[in-house]
């Protein structure tokens, strides 16, 4: 459980969690000097009932809110503060507006600094305060009124923080693993230690993390919590790692710990963007501004079909980012910009990889997973999407999608490690069956096409044209013929007239020929086109053989050459070339082709000064 302050300026945060934990989390000499928090502090705060808190203190500065929003981002419940006696001032509106943002689903208000003011002026006070939260996840929060002074209202935080931490979900243990760094520094004699707090997942000593972007690998040489070694940490938690394996130069705020496959980084991210209604101007994609997700800032521009976002609108759009960043769906970003810099609005990812094309958003974050699957996959297509990638490219934990998939057993198709939409593998079988009977129009005499032809002029994966095939052939639209052939079921090649006699006409050519037949090339140009396919046609009715790729033999004479051949070589005696040409009595041109073949059929072998009759 994380809770994280919130407020304006000088209000009085870091002197709140110093009288409730007893850490001052103003550790930087800069921070002495100035009186001012300018880097995020943490401390282990008690709460009865609970446990064990973790508090990440933020500054108030405006300078600082990039500061602010890398402490706030995954935290469970804000603590948010408010001097009496100033009210409700600039950041004060900011940081709710940021909580806002990213989610955060509840906390407490401590209207601090209640010793320096009357009574009247605290009520006055709460009604403000009750404004600015109307309409927010915190509207209904407990308002205590406090004073690190005196002491006054301090019990009563710590109650109020314990019971609305009692309604907070816990985040699920079963899911992939994910920490924004949020500080990076070295210890003496340990090494390379980052801090911040586990998103989702677990991560044990000795397990192997990425670092992204950029995906090196480094070592978990082991965790605190809370200044406490232990095994494993859960998620929700504060969390120091010594890393071993990478450098501490290599690490900086910024980057994000994960496990688990799945996790890719994105420059284009699909998401539902918000402008808040307190910004002046439209958001439109010439607008350049800073994007704010987990403890990573980059710039970026925001594209929204149909137009500037308007202040006050949400809608669906595209986040072209400058840097990679590592996202997952469902997670909340938060943009600045403008002049003087500013939050401007912020969303939710609805696909961190978004297909590469120009496709039109079509789903918001909060369509339901399932309806989010099948338009994910629909839109994949032949690619199909990788089962490992779904739970960062949907926002689900591993068992959810593993439920998710048996549901949709009907109309998800699981080839291996990727799934596809039935409905595309559907349709493929048509246009499959469709190209074959084109392929059979087209040419009349071929027993059937190249599956391989088939797979070039079909978009998709090879394993889900296989089983378009196997789909195919077991619906009885198609049968596979030897050879990585297939034809449509019960297709003949058929001959006209003409071509009857052209087939007669070239089986006698070849008998007649004998040893010494015609080229392919030869045959075509006395007697036209048909010739290959009706030779074809005559090697798989037997009648022909190929010796060379453009050259047939009457399978009558060829065999009767093998036989001459067997009967002239003495076993286990090399021949030379020249001495087969004298004892069958080809020459060279024939020769060799023929010689080769007997090769390749196992009847001859060759040696390095001459042949042998294969086996002997
Ligand atoms: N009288 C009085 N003074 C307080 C109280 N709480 C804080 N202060 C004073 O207010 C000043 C600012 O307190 P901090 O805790 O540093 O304020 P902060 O909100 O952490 O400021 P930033 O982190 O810079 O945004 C300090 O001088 C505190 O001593 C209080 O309850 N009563
Ligand atoms: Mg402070």
């Amino acid at each position: 459980m994380i809770v994280g302050t919130a407020g304006h300026i000088d209000h009085g945060k870091t002197a709140l969690v110093r009288a409730l934990t007893g850490v001052d989390t103003d550790r930087l000499p800069e921070e002495k000097r100035r009186g001012i928090t300018i880097d995020l502090g943490f401390a282990p705060l008690d709460l009865p009932n609970i446990g064990v808190a973790g508090v990440v203190d933020v500054p108030g500065h405006e300078a600082f809110v990039r500061t602010m929003l890398a402490g706030a981002t995954g935290i469970d419940l804000a603590l948010l503060v408010i001097a009496a006696d100033e009210g409700v001032m600039p950041q004060t509106r900011e940081h709710v507006a940021i909580l806002g943002l990213l989610g955060i689903r509840g906390g407490v208000v401590a209207l601090t600094k209640s010793d320096l003011v009357e009574g009247d002026w605290l009520d006055l006070v709460r009604l403000d305060v009750a404004d600015l939260l109307a309409g927010t996840a915190m509207a209904e929060a407990p308002m205590v009124a406090t004073s690190v002074v005196t002491g006054a209202g301090l019990p009563e935080l710590r109650d109020a923080l314990a019971t609305v931490a009692a309604e907070v979900s816990p985040r699920q243990d079963d899911d992939v693993f994910r920490m924004p760094v949020d500080r990076v520094f070295t210890i003496r004699g340990t090494g390379t230690v980052v801090t911040g707090t586990v998103w989702s997942g677990s991560v044990g000593r000795e397990d192997v993390v990425r670092v992204m972007p950029g995906d090196r690998t480094a070592r978990v040489r082991g965790l605190q919590a809370h200044g406490t070694a232990i095994d494993r940490a859960k998620p929700g938690t504060r969390l120091a790692l010594a890393l071993a394996g990478i450098d501490h130069d290599a690490l900086t705020r910024g980057a994000v710990l994960v496990s688990e496959g799945g996790w890719h980084a994105s420059r284009v991210l699909r998401a539902d963007v918000t402008l808040l209604g307190s910004a002046t101007a439209a958001l439109s994609p010439r607008a350049a501004v800073r994007f704010h997700l987990g403890t990573t800032e980059v710039g970026a521009r925001v594209v929204t079909p149909g137009g500037p976002l308007s202040p006050g609108e949400t809608r669906p759009g595209r986040v072209v980012l400058d840097a990679p960043v590592v996202a997952r769906a469902g997670d909340r970003f938060v943009i600045r910009g403008g002049s003087p810099v500013g939050t401007l609005g912020g969303g939710v990812v609805v696909d961190p990889h978004p297909p590469h094309r120009r496709a039109r958003p079509w789903t918001a974050q909060h369509d339901s997973f399932d309806a989010r699957l099948s338009l994910a996959l629909r839109e994949a297509g032949g690619e199909g999407l990788g089962i490992a990638d779904l739970p960062v490219r949907l926002g689900a934990t591993p068992p959810d999608v593993a439920a998710c998939l048996e549901r949709h057993r009907g109309d998800v198709l699981r080839i291996g490690s990727r799934i596809f939409d039935r409905g595309y593998r559907d349709e493929l079988v048509s246009s499959l069956a469709e190209a074959v009977a084109q392929h059979h129009r087209r040419n009349s005499l071929d027993a059937g096409v190249l599956l391989q032809t088939m797979r070039a002029r079909l978009a998709g994966r090879p394993e889900l044209l296989d089983d378009a095939v196997r789909t195919a052939v077991i619906g009885g639209h198609l049968e596979t013929i030897e050879n990585g052939l297939v034809r449509r079921t019960g297709w003949k090649p058929t001959l006209s007239n003409d071509q009857t006699d052209l087939k007669a006409t070239l089986a006698g050519a070849l008998r007649t020929a004998g040893a010494e037949p015609p080229s392919l090339g030869e045959l075509s140009a006395a007697h036209g086109p048909s010739v290959a396919p009706i030779i074809r046609m005559l090697e798989r009715e037997g009648t022909v053989v190929s010796v060379e790729s453009d050259r047939y033999y009457d399978a009558g004479a060829l065999s009767a050459l093998v036989d001459r051949l067997r009967g002239a070589m003495v076993a286990g005696r090399e021949y030379t070339p020249s001495e087969l040409r004298d004892v069958i009595g080809l020459s060279r041109k024939y020769l060799i082709p023929f010689l080769e073949y007997c090769d390749r059929r196992g009847i001859t072998e060759r040696r390095s000064t001459g042949r042998v009759l294969h086996g002997t």
